[in-house]
């Protein structure tokens, strides 16, 4: 992958739409626009103005209109890669998109790779790597929150974080060196004391940084809520009245869902997978046997359980089996068809649902809905309230990252504690000081950089 190389993509997603946008960045940028942009009355422009729309067409090189269009140019290195580009603002269709492009290859163009817009960014030093990262979450949140997350980590407040972090550790290094370097006893034994000081507050803002990874992983995943319960207790119906649309069949033949179904959900800024399952029961025949099966398998990837029953029913073995089966899950009960005569009684249940929420609803009248969705939600934020200033871990690579930081400087201050020479202690801080740079991209191979990018859309 040249970075001399000027490349083009179309930066707007397939399908139809009004408008749609071809984007180009690198030197040859401006060249290429003159040579395939005309005025409306067909001629070429000599010079472009630095951040101004110009109407006219794009032509190929028979002079052919490909589509009318709106071009802006933006030059280095006041642009989001930090060269020269340019964007051809056309109709949103596939083929004056396509032909587009295809024009730009043709005259000297280079067809972008997925994320090589924002690693030229990350490259030219206009972003580092977790802002970068933030870019692409912010494109792809699916709730608020999650997008929320992603700006903090844009906007480069993550790394600042870790930039002070590593910002301490280089401190100290640099400081051990020197003690190395001029080895006198008495000094060395008050730096000591310093050296574990400093350690030890950055370990501790180090863990309060990692404990906001399952917050943080619940942001930008969502979480797996499993509906389960026995047969015809209206376990589609509590789907169909959550995500407000006939999702799942319902009818009164107990077995009537048969596969797992899965759907997502927003509530109150948290993705949540819901999955309706089939009825636990001894099954009727080979299809439900393999659909309860799925049910089974469903409950083990549960992050939390909706455990349904009929408030006019009885509970009976099919019951405890089920209870038995969610034991060890984050659970809320409920009960369901409150419209009709109360009959359940939960005290021989009772050993298996302590400190379990009971939620009564009534799914056909819609009754109670929002409060099974207040209780998910509660659940899953335990209570904590949304602040917008607090930066979470969402990306697994961070986490690991910080986790191996940590590890390394747990070395350090136990080998100090435990006076080992002092060279050995700054190998584990330099260590700590290098997972941090991967966070950031100061210290990152250029496979990981590849892998990471490669992630990333094209034409972003
Ligand atoms: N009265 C009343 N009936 C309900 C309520 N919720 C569901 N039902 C009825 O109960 C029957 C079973 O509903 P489903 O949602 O299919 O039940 P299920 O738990 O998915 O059943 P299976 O898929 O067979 O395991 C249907 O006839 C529903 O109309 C409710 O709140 N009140
Ligand atoms: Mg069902």
């Amino acid at each position: 992958m040249l970075m001399e190389d000027t490349i083009a993509a179309i930066s707007t997603p397939i399908g139809v739409g009004g408008i749609g946008i071809v984007r180009m960045s690198g030197s040859k940028s401006v060249e290429i626009i003159k040579n395939m942009f005309r005025t409306k009355d067909g001629k070429a422009l000599e010079c472009f103005k630095n951040r101004y729309f110009y109407y006219g067409k794009i032509v190929d090189s028979e002079g052919k209109t490909a589509d009318e269009v709106l071009v802006v140019v933006m030059r280095a290195p006041n642009s989001y890669t930090k060269e020269d580009i340019a964007e051809i603002h056309c109709h949103g269709g596939i083929v004056p998109l396509r032909q587009i492009l295809r024009i730009a290859i043709q005259q000297g163009a280079r067809l972008a790779q997925p994320g090589e817009f924002t690693k030229r960014a990350f490259l030219n030093g206009r972003i580092d790597l977790a802002q970068a990262e933030g870019v692409m979450d912010l494109i792809c949140a699916k709730t608020e929150s999650a997008a929320e997350a992603s700006i903090q980590h844009m906007e480069g407040i993550l790394s600042s974080r870790i930039r002070n972090m590593r910002k301490s550790l280089i401190d100290i290094m640099a400081r051990i060196e020197v003690a190395i370097d001029y080895p006198e006893e008495d000094i060395e034994e008050m730096e000591t004391e310093k050296y574990i000081e400093n350690l030890t507050f950055l370990i501790n803002d180090l863990n309060r940084l990692l404990s906001t990874a399952d917050t943080g992983k619940l942001i930008r995943q969502g979480i797996k809520v499993v509906i389960v319960g026995k047969p015809n207790v209206g376990k589609s119906s509590l789907l169909n009245a959550l995500l407000r649309e006939n999702r799942a069949i319902v009818t009164d033949i107990p077995g009537t869902t048969r596969d797992v179904i899965e759907e997502s959900l927003d509530i109150d800024g948290v993705l949540v997978r819901i999955l309706d399952t089939a009825g636990i029961r001894k099954a009727a025949d080979i299809i439900e046997d393999i659909g309860i099966n799925r049910s089974r398998q469903s409950i083990k990837e549960a992050d939390l359980v909706l455990w349904v029953m009929d408030a006019s029913g009885l509970i009976d073995d099919e019951d405890l089996e089920i209870a038995e089966e969610i034991k060890d899950k984050n659970k809320i009960i409920v009960l369901n068809k409150i419209d009709k005569q109360m009959a359940v009684d939960l005290k021989s249940i009772k050993e298996y649902i302590k400190d379990t929420p009971v939620i009564k609803t009534s799914a056909i009248l819609g009754q109670g809905i929002p409060d099974v969705e207040k209780s998910i939600h509660d659940m899953v934020m335990g209570g904590k309230v949304w602040t917008n200033d607090e930066v979470f871990i969402t990306n697994i690579r961070h986490q690991e990252a910080l986790i191996r930081a940590g590890e390394h400087i747990r070395d350090a201050l136990s080998a100090l504690k435990n006076n080992i020479p002092l060279d050995l202690v700054s190998i584990d801080v330099r260590e700590a000081c290098d997972a941090l740079g991967t966070i950031t991209g100061e210290t990152v191979t250029e496979d990981l950089l590849d892998k990471i990018f490669s992630e990333f859309c094209l034409g972003k």
